[in-house]
């Protein structure tokens, strides 16, 4: 098992693209408060694997909190008010996570940031989420704020063509990553989660997506 590389030896903001920026440990206070959250919303809404439209189970495990909820299942990609696993509302989003989300935001010039949907995602090692553009939100003004928690990744920050070549962006525990503007619909994903064991969450790597879909 990999030890070294769970830190970043530095805190070093890195600019992405025009209204896109990795934001270096913003959470890094807030992290555990974070993971307690996600655990005791994971009892009400328990983490799944959705299906793709092809009828794939995707590698990454998810559910929702908010108003709104990302969901795939073989009829497509949609928002959701009612979570199709307990056939209740999605549990609320906490203030904790409002907050940080408005804060990071406001960090790249996005004031006044209130998202209706945060989906959590959660990789164990293997875990992927290939290249992909978030454009199920109705409302593309407002930027995408993404928290990582955990054991670190590998980021890829393609182009507005799927075929652009990703640049690739270590994202550690406690890092945000804000995209919106002309930056919104630039494809993104995260490569195979590597072993290691974090202190906060073991083998595993969470990330919130903030999202404002209506
Ligand atoms: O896990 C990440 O860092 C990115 C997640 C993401 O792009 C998504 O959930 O749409
Ligand atoms: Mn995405």
């Amino acid at each position: 098992m990999m030890q070294a590389d769970l830190f970043a030896d530095e805190k070093r903001d890195v600019e992405l693209g025009p209204g896109a920026a990795i934001l270096s440990r913003f959470a890094l206070d807030a992290a555990d408060a974070l993971i307690a959250h996600i655990e005791r919303m994971s009892v009400l809404s328990p983490f799944r694997h959705m299906e793709t439209r092809g009828g794939k189970a995707m590698s990454v495990a998810m559910f929702n909190c908010g108003a709104w909820g990302w969901v795939s299942d073989r009829s497509g990609y949609r928002y959701d008010a009612i979570d199709p696993v307990t056939a209740l509302p999605w549990p609320d989003l906490p203030t904790l996570f409002l907050d940080l989300a408005n804060r990071a935001a406001d960090a790249l010039g996005f004031g006044g940031f209130v998202p209706d949907a945060c989906l959590v995602n959660r990789y164990v090692v293997g875990s992927r989420l290939s290249l992909h553009q978030d454009r199920d939100e109705r409302d593309r003004d407002a930027p995408i704020v993404s928290v990582s928690l955990g054991l670190p990744a590998t980021f890829l920050w393609g182009g507005h063509k799927r075929n652009d070549r990703p640049a690739r962006h270590r994202l550690f525990h406690g890092d945000v990553v804000v995209w919106g503007g002309p930056s919104r619909l630039v494809f993104h994903g995260v490569d195979e989660l590597k072993d290691a064991d974090h202190p906060s969450t073991g083998a595993m790597r969470y990330n919130l997506t903030f999202r404002k879909t209506r």
